[in-house]
């Protein structure tokens, strides 16, 4: 039985001054809102995967039934979880009805495992990779990058967590197990027999509701106690602007490529599609029975409610976090203009030609500017960055942009620098915008790394 619901509450007054909320609106909360456990993916070993991409039917929460695109049928899919060194052996089987890829974001893996659109795979057919992990303990995430299809595949429920650990991080202690939760945030929007429907428009699809872990109206019990999560933003093309509803801070320890070098407190983080944080959260202050609530401040959503449950032990700790050596003295500097909705430089995305040529192991400065229609969330495939500034816009770098980093949010009028170096792998890789209706219609670029 379909449960009764209503909206979640668009109080609309939030946001920031750089952006404005979207259009989209959901109609005004008429009563108390019946919130439903957080689903928490089940995890799984890359050691002998196999994911199928299928439709499915899944539970948004309440019974509510929603048709969707899955992983293995989970939306999220299967969080895979594995540590630096491991062998990663994954087939992947195509059960949809268009062409698909798997893109492992944020991994550092060769042409061949990076499931770029060259490699897209037809209805029936299937993939295998096998890489070996090496880089920093981090969240990353999967998901469809099939040309001109990957906003649709990935906003009907293609996409999962892809967890690395190390022995870095294994030193620190931080909570894990039902005190370690991943929090994929997105948009979306319902058809009216309550499936999730993909209605892009050409600036991003703009979703009328969010879901965390694909749960509507989500709720999670916890104890006054220490929890880490692990936050991606999974939208197609939506920015959170993250805050408690209670004005306490989240203790910020990393972001796209592992921990950063000192924690921090903010009250505040705005988090573009793609990127994604490390957070240390108490409820020590809370008792049981009190809530406290995950909010979006741009549309003014509620995100997500902590329910304290229990009592329960620790206090956010000063941790010994590792130091990160800084690119420095690039050799050259190539600009990416991302320009209107669908051109990098000028060009769109052709899959049989190759922009430039990146020599292995040369440190660059990458200037990402634009001459409107931003955000555009920048990401580039085959090796991780580091944000040296912003000039125009915002004018500043934020905390969340310290350290190692894969996708950086350009607003109109901004110009971002990165430094960034290719000691992987040589091959073949992918700079895109991360909106990914800009992506489809070809704000994308193929480099070679010589
Ligand atoms: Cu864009």
């Amino acid at each position: 039985m379909r449960a009764t619901m209503v909206s979640v509450a668009a109080l609309g007054a939030g946001g920031a001054a750089s952006l404005a909320p979207s259009r989209a609106r959901a109609a005004p909360s008429k009563g108390p809102v019946t919130r439903y456990p957080l689903y928490i993916p089940p995890a799984t070993s890359a050691a002998s995967l196999t994911l199928a991409e299928a439709p499915a039917v899944v539970d948004l929460g309440g019974a509510q039934y929603s048709n969707v695109l899955a992983y293995n049928g989970f939306f999220p899919g299967p969080s895979i979880v594995a540590r630096r060194g491991d062998s990663a052996s994954i087939h992947l089987v195509n059960g949809l009805s268009q062409e698909t890829i798997t893109h492992w974001h944020g991994m550092l893996v060769d042409e061949r495992n990076d499931g770029g659109p060259m490699y897209a795979i037809p209805p029936g057919a299937s993939y295998d990779y096998a890489f070996t992990i090496d880089q920093r303990a981090c969240l990353n995430w999967y998901h469809p990058h099939p040309h001109m299809l990957t906003g649709e595949q990935v906003n009907l429920g293609l996409a999962g967590a892809f967890i690395v650990r190390d022995d870095v991080e294994d030193a620190l202690g931080l909570p894990y197990g039902a005190h370690e939760v991943p929090l994929i945030i997105r948009d979306a929007t319902l058809d009216k027999a309550g499936n999730l429907a993909y209605k892009p428009r050409h600036g991003g699809f703009d979703g009328q509701i969010p879901l965390v872990n694909g749960t509507q109206n989500p709720y999670l019990a916890v104890d006054s106690g220490l929890y880490r999560f692990r936050v991606l933003n999974g939208a197609n093309a939506r920015i959170f602007g993250l805050a408690l509803s209670n004005g306490a801070p989240f203790t910020l320890i990393g972001n796209d490529g592992g921990l950063l070098e000192s924690q921090v407190d903010l009250s505040r983080i705005d988090i573009a599609p793609a990127e994604r944080l490390d957070l240390l959260l108490s409820f020590a202050g809370l008792s049981v029975g009190e809530s406290v609530m995950l909010r979006d401040l741009r549309e003014g959503w509620d995100l997500l409610e902590f329910r304290v449950v229990a009592t329960g032990t620790g206090t956010i700790p000063a941790l010994g976090l590792p130091a990160i050596t800084r690119l420095s003295d690039p050799v050259t500097t190539r600009t990416f203009s991302f320009d209107g909705m669908s051109k990098i430089n000028g060009q769109e995305y052709d899959m049989n030609r190759i922009d430039f040529q990146v020599p292995f192991g040369q440190t660059e400065r990458w200037h990402f500017t634009t001459k409107g229609n931003a955000p555009h969330p920048v990401h580039v495939h085959g090796a991780s960055f580091q944000v040296e500034s912003r000039t125009g816009g915002r004018g500043t770098t934020y905390p969340w942009e310290q350290g190692w980093k894969d996708t950086v949010l350009l607003e109109d009028g901004e110009a971002v620098d990165v430094l960034i170096r290719f000691d992987a792998f040589r091959g073949k890789y992918l700079i895109h915008c991360h909106k990914l209706e800009h992506e489809d219609m070809g704000m994308m670029a193929n480099f070679e790394v010589v």
